[in-house]
């Protein structure tokens, strides 16, 4: 599998029957600007273009019945191949975005951030044939337990979050180094000017100038904003053992508060 080095530009690939749908999100802000700085090249492939039949169709019926079209093997085979061609240091990650692929995480996007190349294939209808599965992928990924009409929206949700993390994408006023999942937990709360805004007030702490109260507030919010809405993360966190000692007041306190 190949690895990319440092500030090499990742190739991304994306198959779909619907190529215009990318035109918003890739044309502004952080994804145009990585491509304008030869970070990421993008190449959009019409799957449609590899349908070899004379009406150009690329569904077909299920086999053994039952509702809906299926995205025939031909067409997908024909595009994957032809890119896969074309790209040196072959082969690099071939996804398919489905509902049964495996949970997209920050730690996936990472994993997906260290290849030199990606091809997203995007299905529709009920899905693909089966033996595009079999031969073609490296990965099934999901962003999440629900169905769209499409992966056209869960690629570009994939190539946001592992653009973001290539180095030189994100600039000094931008990082990934602080992000939510980074370090396993979510974001602690975050505060710009006014100091006072309709009578809410910045927390004191963070106007104090003390950085390390300033880090130890931020990280017992991380931890009690994790452990209230996702605590199946904590299992999951690299915690140390003041990671531990702030979690068992936490909880502590939240007993003492339920028991009144
Ligand atoms: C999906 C998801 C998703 C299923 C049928 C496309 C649709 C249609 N992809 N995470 N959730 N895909 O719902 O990635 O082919």
């Amino acid at each position: 599998m190949n690895c990319r080095q440092g500030w090499q530009m990742m190739k991304i690939d994306i198959l779909t029957l619907f190529p215009e749908m990318f035109a918003g999100p890739f044309s502004s802000s952080i994804l145009k600007r990585a491509q304008d700085s030869g970070l990421i090249e993008i190449n959009l492939v019409n799957i449609r273009d590899f349908s070899t039949n004379k009406h150009h169709t690329v569904d077909d019926t299920p086999y053994g019945g039952g509702a809906g079209m299926l995205m025939a093997p031909e067409a997908i085979f024909g595009s994957v191949e032809d890119v896969n061609g074309k790209n040196p240091g072959m082969p690099g990650r071939v996804v398919l975005m489905c509902p049964q692929g495996t949970p997209f995480s920050q730690s996936l996007a990472r994993d997906l951030a260290m290849s030199e190349s990606l091809v997203i294939v995007c299905g529709h209808y009920e899905g693909v044939d089966e033996r595009v599965r079999e031969t073609l992928l490296t990965d099934e990924i999901s962003i999440g337990d629900y169905v769209l009409t499409g992966g056209e929206l869960p690629a570009m949700v994939v190539v946001d979050a592992v653009t973001r993390l290539l180095p030189g994408v994100l600039g000094e006023r931008e990082s990934a180094e602080e992000d939510s999942f980074s370090a396993g937990l979510l974001e602690y709360p975050h505060y710009t000017r006014p100091r006072e805004f309709r009578g809410l007030a910045v927390p004191e702490v963070l106007l104090s100038g003390h950085h390390e109260e300033i880090r130890k507030w931020r990280r017992r919010q991380s931890l009690l904003r994790t452990l209230e809405r996702r605590p199946e993360l904590l299992s999951q966190a690299e915690l140390t053992r003041e990671d531990e000692e702030i979690l068992k007041n936490l909880i502590d306190e939240l007993l003492r508060l339920d028991l009144g």
